[in-house]
């Protein structure tokens, strides 16, 4: 076996199985040309110089084709979300965005108020084993009793803390996130507002969930989730943020930006502005929604009782109080359909078990999924739950 036996084997993996991890999806020809391309090559520390005031430009020569290259790729992003805040789009990933976004605008052992990871945050949103939770001082809001979030609770907490930043997004929240509300809250208490949209960009993108441009100081996302598009991070910032987003990205925590992965960011941005994302996205949803329904329909407790979104929830505790996430998690693998086992509001388990699985429909629907399809996957799941 060599390396490119490993990827003909996980290639054959990703046609065969059917894949419901909510944060994947199937990329174009094209993202995959763009990130496999001779850009991998070139060394450009640094940004392109005549967007960044004050800034240095690149450290090395030969930049002119990259520098190019990434303007475009702010502009086409720009155009993505139909905004004039300023973009980097140099962060490797989710989590070197988040890193950098705090670090421009905190210092180590300020506040932040966040969802805990337990409620369907993210690690990198103050989980005490990861950076975020180690650098700052973390509070966490939580969700009501249904799995809601609980904006009493944001506000008490903001209220009560008064975090220097109030954090909204999350891995595994299945509802409409009501950023006005957020905003009002961040602002009365003199908080930087930020958004991790990470999960539902796409969305945003496709005008299916409400946008928090105009509202957020600070927005950070991945390209790969239901942006469908190269793995990698963004963030984009009020334009006086700028410089500090910037220079918190490099020199501040990366070094040479990854010019094969922008270009396919770029790549990633021409599609998300098609019509045919949208319909894609809209087709997401209505996927999403049928699935959803029809595990109610056979019984099962659905975290918040539905979805607005590309993902829900399966709380198994009441329904199959022996089987824990991992356990559905490994039995579907068995059956060729792969998922993740999650934590559920009021969780006993372990995280390493948990009691929920967690389903999206983002990447399936790329294959081209329609309703009918997505409720014959729920229905198979259960005779393969039922049986365990
Ligand atoms: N690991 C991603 C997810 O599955 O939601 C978040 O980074």
């Amino acid at each position: 076996m060599n390396t490119f036996d490993y990827i003909e084997l996980e290639k054959r993996r990703q046609q065969n199985n059917i894949e419901l991890i909510a944060s994947e999806n199937f990329v174009s020809e094209n993202v995959l040309k763009a990130v496999g391309s001779c850009l991998t090559n070139k060394y450009a520390e640094g940004y392109p110089t005549e967007r960044y005031s004050g800034s240095k430009g690149r450290y090395y020569g030969g930049c002119e084709v990259v520098n190019d290259l990434e303007e475009y790729c702010c502009l086409k992003w720009r155009e993505v979300f139909s905004t004039d805040y300023h973009v980097n789009v140099q962060p490797h990933s989710g989590s070197s965005a988040n890193l950098a976004a705090y670090m421009s605008v905190l210092s180590p052992g300020d506040t932040i108020l966040s969802m805990d990871l337990n409620n369907g945050g993210h690690l990198t949103h103050g989980s005490s084993v990861n950076f975020s939770g180690r650098l700052y001082n973390m509070v966490f809001y939580g969700v009501t009793s249904e799995g809601y979030i609980d904006y009493e609770d944001v506000a008490k907490k903001a209220a009560e803390n008064k975090p220097k930043l109030i954090l909204a997004g999350a891995s595994a929240y299945s509802r409409i996130i009501d950023f006005e509300r957020f905003g009002k809250i961040a602002a009365e208490n003199g908080a930087y507002f930020m958004v991790d949209m990470a999960h539902i960009a796409g969305l945003i993108a496709a005008g299916e969930h409400p946008s928090p441009f105009g509202i957020a100081d600070i927005i950070t996302t991945t390209t790969h989730k239901t942006l469908r598009g190269t793995r990698g991070g963004l963030i984009f910032c009020k334009p006086e943020l700028a410089k500090k987003v910037d220079s918190a990205i490099f020199p501040g925590t990366q070094g040479g930006p990854l010019m094969h992965i922008i270009a396919g960011k770029a790549v990633t941005a021409e599609e998300a502005c098609s019509n045919e994302f949208k319909e894609y996205i809209k087709q997401v949803v209505k996927n999403t929604k049928a699935m959803c329904d029809e595990f109610i329909k056979m019984g099962y407790d659905i975290v918040t009782g539905g979805t607005d979104n590309h993902l829900f929830l399966v709380d198994l505790s009441r329904t199959h109080p022996r089987l824990s996430g991992k356990d559905v998690q490994n039995e579907l693998d068995k059956h060729g359909i792969t998922l993740n086992k999650n934590c559920v509001p009021g969780e006993k388990r372990s995280p390493a078990q948990a009691s929920g699985v967690r389903i999206g429909c983002a990447a399936m629907t790329t294959k081209g999924w329609k309703e009918e399809d997505a409720i014959s996957c729920a229905k198979k799941i259960n005779e393969i739950i039922s049986a365990m």
